[in-house]
């Protein structure tokens, strides 16, 4: 849907910082909470204090609807400690597909497109979050995550081993990506190196090497897993797909 809020950061320096007062222990709480959060990687020294300072702790109780589907988009929230599950409904019929753990993230769409929640998110134990107010999200973390998800869009939508994910799981690799560029001859894949290996843990079975200039975007191990692990189990049943996609990544 067309909305009246565009998608560009208001360019206008009209804005009152919203700062939350909190204690130096709940400061380090919430650093150590986004270390490993994609979407507050690449934040400058003042949109990262900015981002702290305007964060509210909520506690939520077990079996409580943080978000609902349906409901209007007012705060993105970090999972500090506690657990959640997320449920779509779709003509009537409700499924759990996702789930976080402490430095997860989530109720970015709603505040991003101006859209409805999309989900409804679940606490499964008593939890700690941490709230960002949509106008903070969207002054600081937004341009950020909707760059990087268009750029790498188009991209990730063509490579073999991605084709059968959600739109919203290539959303979240392409938060996870970054990009490396390698020179001609530049090593980018050693044989052998077992420490690499993602999809088959086996060492490297091939050298790679960079013809010409090369740009490529990786994801790193950790988020290889975490992100992809549930379909390397579904392409390991279908040994078939596996051997034809093995042999694709190793060509
Ligand atoms: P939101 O603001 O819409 C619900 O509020 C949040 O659940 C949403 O932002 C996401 O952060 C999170 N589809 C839509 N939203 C999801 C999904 C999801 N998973 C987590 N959220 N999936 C597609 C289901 C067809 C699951 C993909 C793994």
């Amino acid at each position: 849907s067309v909305s009246a809020e565009s998608m560009a950061p208001s360019q206008d320096k009209d804005y009152v910082k919203v700062i939350i007062p909190k204690t130096q222990e709940q400061r380090e709480r919430i650093e150590t909470s986004i270390e490993n959060n994609f979407l507050f990687k690449n934040l400058d020294e003042e949109q990262y204090k900015d981002v702290i300072d305007a964060m509210v702790e909520k506690r939520v109780l077990n079996q409580e609807a943080i978000i609902k589907q349906g409901g209007i988009g007012d705060f993105f929230y970090v999972v500090e400690t506690g657990t959640f599950d997320v449920y779509v409904s779709k003509n009537g019929v409700q499924d759990k597909v996702h789930n976080y753990g402490p430095g997860g993230s989530f109720g970015e769409l709603a505040l991003m497109y101006n859209a409805p929640r999309a989900a409804t998110v679940v606490a499964t134990s008593d939890s700690v979050l941490w709230a960002l107010d949509r106008v903070t999200f969207r002054r600081i973390l937004m341009e950020n995550t909707s760059r990087k998800r268009k750029m790498y869009e188009s991209f990730l939508e063509e490579v073999p081993i991605l084709v059968s994910l959600e739109p919203y799981e290539r959303h979240k690799i392409a938060d996870a990506l970054e990009s490396a560029i390698y020179e001609d001859g530049q090593l980018v894949i050693k044989q052998g190196d077992i420490e690499l290996a993602l999809l088959n843990n086996k060492p490297r079975a091939v050298n790679i090497t960079a013809k010409g200039r090369l740009k490529v975007a990786t994801l790193g191990k950790k988020a290889f897993v975490r992100l992809l692990g549930p379909i390397v189990d579904i392409l390991k049943r279908n040994s078939d797909n596996y051997e034809t996609i093995t042999r694709n990544v190793h060509q």
